[in-house]
């Protein structure tokens, strides 16, 4: 089985899986909502979308390890192949009825990201890519080559900054003081991997979330780097379990904006 048999049967399982949250979503009135922590927040939708997403992998590729938000069990070192997946990133937007959240699945091979697809069932769009051969949203006007271009400078730019309501951080008060000097317009739109397949298709000029699980990141940013853009360094080194930085951004503004989140928050 090769990467092309896996691109065409993720390109096949993305929007059926967004199919099917989206159905979850229409009823979520009738979901039983659960605490796993302070403000964060699963329901039988999050668990049945990755339960779908998890069978039709191992149905298809048995050998292929599998990394889920849901069944987070602890991945031992670099799989030779695996697929990580968050079955609804965005959790707390989809069940307060947010239409800005996703399907996010990913393969990696020995560690390099290789396939990534994000899909947004409310905007009918699949945000996917293949190392090496470009990313792209399908919907229902076709086909479209996603381009990671936009602001040449920090100021003017538009920065999503994405942090857990999950416990208080003060190094994001000092990013969002220093964007402000610095003349950067900040937003967070509350999911990870949507904001990272817009900041490929260059709506936003990049993302920075200062410690972020590999199923929220994975493949947002194989889109980013995909359309041309800027990624740091992601998983750190201690792997695909552990949470870490992430830094993606167009072409532009890689180095000088990981320079200056370094500086105001100390990570690497
Ligand atoms: C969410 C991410 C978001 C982060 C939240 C959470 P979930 O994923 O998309 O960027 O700030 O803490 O991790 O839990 O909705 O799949």
């Amino acid at each position: 089985m090769t990467i092309d048999d896996r691109y065409r049967f993720l390109q096949s399982l993305s929007p059926r899986a967004g199919t099917y949250a989206l159905d979850f979503w229409r009823r979520r009135a009738e979901l039983v909502v659960e605490l796993k922590g302070p403000q964060d927040f699963v329901s039988h939708a999050d668990r049945a979308v990755e339960a779908m997403i998890r069978d039709e992998i191992a149905r298809a590729f048995p050998g292929d390890a599998f990394l889920g938000e849901e069944t987070a069990n602890t991945i031992e070192g670099t799989p030779e192949r695996v697929w990580i997946v968050d079955p609804i990133d965005g959790t707390h937007n989809f069940l307060r009825g947010i239409p800005y959240w996703n399907v996010s699945i990913a393969y990696a091979e020995r560690g390099v990201r290789t396939l990534g697809a994000v899909c947004d069932p409310v905007a009918g769009a699949v945000y996917h890519g293949r190392r090496g051969g470009g990313a792209w949203r399908t919907d229902a006007a076709g086909e479209t080559r996603l381009a990671a271009t936009g602001a040449t400078a920090l100021p003017g730019s538009l920065i999503c900054i994405g942090h857990s309501d999950r416990f208080p951080d003060p190094r994001y008060l000092a990013l969002r003081s220093a964007f402000m000097d610095h003349e950067v317009a900040f937003r967070n739109f509350g999911c990870a991997a949507l904001q990272l397949a817009h900041v490929a298709e260059g709506r936003y000029d990049a993302y920075v979330e200062l410690e972020l699980s590999s199923w929220d990141a994975m493949a947002g940013l194989l889109l980013v780097e995909e359309a041309g853009g800027y990624a740091a360094p992601f998983p750190g080194p201690q792997g695909l379990a552990v949470r870490a930085p992430v830094i993606a951004s167009v072409g532009g503004i890689g180095p000088a904006l990981h320079a200056l989140v370094r500086e105001q928050t100390g990570i690497a």
